[in-house]
């Protein structure tokens, strides 16, 4: 009788294991069936200082949500010294992937040296960074930002006939975006002499720091503003506040180009009051997934993988604007 109940146990736990492990296996303990282990990336964001910049932000984390992604988001408030703390702790956790938007070039190959030690691949997006050893980093999502700064004074030289005076907002110092629209501009302005930056200065791609320098500029120089260049759309609308206010006619008087193409500047060209933006699409997130599930695979990806970028002018924008997603 005895054995009869120990064959009866034997083939009911043969069953549960089929199901589910013995409680001592369970997930993660050794020999127990791997559970599904959800993909942990840990996301450093530079901040939240412009549109652009938001809905960059809103795109990664909308599709990590659809993907099913533990992602582990720290918004740095524009600080380096946060973003270095926020990878050493997503190094702590062991996550899969680490995906980095850099505030500025330099100043990250000790905390990339960590995580290549602990063989979490990084992911850099939107901005380039200047490293000794390029394996310290996967690869690079953005524009390029060089190429923007020549699409901008290309249109500006012909709006203008190649003769203005420039006004330049330059975006976060030591920022690879403001290096390098300010590098592409100034190459091609080297071929109009007579279009020329007068002033210059850096006002933080935000709106506030932008409609303050531009207060400035006005104060100092006033109607030698032929032309403004900004680095990008919300210090554009800061500086055409600050013109309007001091009764310039942005848009007309005074010609306004910017870097970004987003809302804000698609309905400045509908009003009139910008002339001309070059866009720099933040909608990363579906590319930065695919990325990090090919390099997971074990699968070769470029070390720069480059958006493509349009310029959009007041002429054109009342159509496209219903069009524009960000
Ligand atoms: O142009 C600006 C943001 O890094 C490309 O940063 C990005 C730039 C973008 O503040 O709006």
């Amino acid at each position: 009788m005895k054995w009869m109940w120990m064959v009866a146990l034997v083939a009911l736990v043969g069953c549960k294991s089929e199901n589910k492990a013995p409680a001592s296996a369970e997930a993660g303990a050794p020999g127990a069936p791997a559970a599904q282990k959800k993909l942990s990336v840990g996301f450093s964001q530079v901040g939240a200082e412009s549109a652009w910049r938001t809905a960059e932000t809103q795109s990664i984390r909308g599709e990590a949500e659809k993907r099913g992604v533990d992602l582990k988001f720290a918004d740095a408030q524009g600080k380096q010294a946060q973003q270095i703390q926020a990878l050493t702790s997503f190094i702590a956790q062991k996550v899969d992937a680490i995906v980095l938007a850099p505030v500025v070039e330099t100043g990250w190959d000790v905390v990339l040296s960590q995580a290549k030690q602990a063989n979490i691949p990084v992911i850099l997006v939107d901005r380039g960074i200047k490293v000794t050893d390029d394996s310290l980093y996967t690869t690079l999502i953005a524009s390029d930002f060089v190429e923007e700064g020549r699409m901008a004074a290309e249109w500006l030289a012909k709006q203008t006939n190649g003769k203005a005076n420039v006004y330049e907002l330059q975006g976060t110092t030591g920022a690879a975006p403001a290096i390098d629209r300010k590098k592409g501009f100034e190459e091609v302005l080297a071929k109009y002499p007579e279009l020329k930056i007068v002033k210059s200065q850096s006002a933080d791609f935000t709106r506030a720091k932008g409609k303050e320098v531009m207060e400035a500029f006005i104060k100092s120089d006033g109607k030698q503003i032929q032309a403004v260049y900004a680095h990008n759309d919300d210090m554009a609308l800061g500086a055409i506040q600050a013109l309007e206010e001091a009764g310039m006619k942005p848009g007309e008087g005074v010609t306004v180009i910017s870097v970004d193409g987003v809302k804000g500047a698609f309905e400045a060209m509908v009003a009139g009051k910008l002339n001309a933006t070059v866009e720099c699409n933040p909608l990363m997130g579906p590319l930065v997934f695919d990325t990090i599930t090919k390099v997971r695979s074990g699968e070769k990806v470029e070390k720069f993988i480059k958006n493509t970028d349009r310029l959009f002018e007041k002429t054109n924008a009342a159509q496209v604007i219903g069009s524009r997603e960000y």
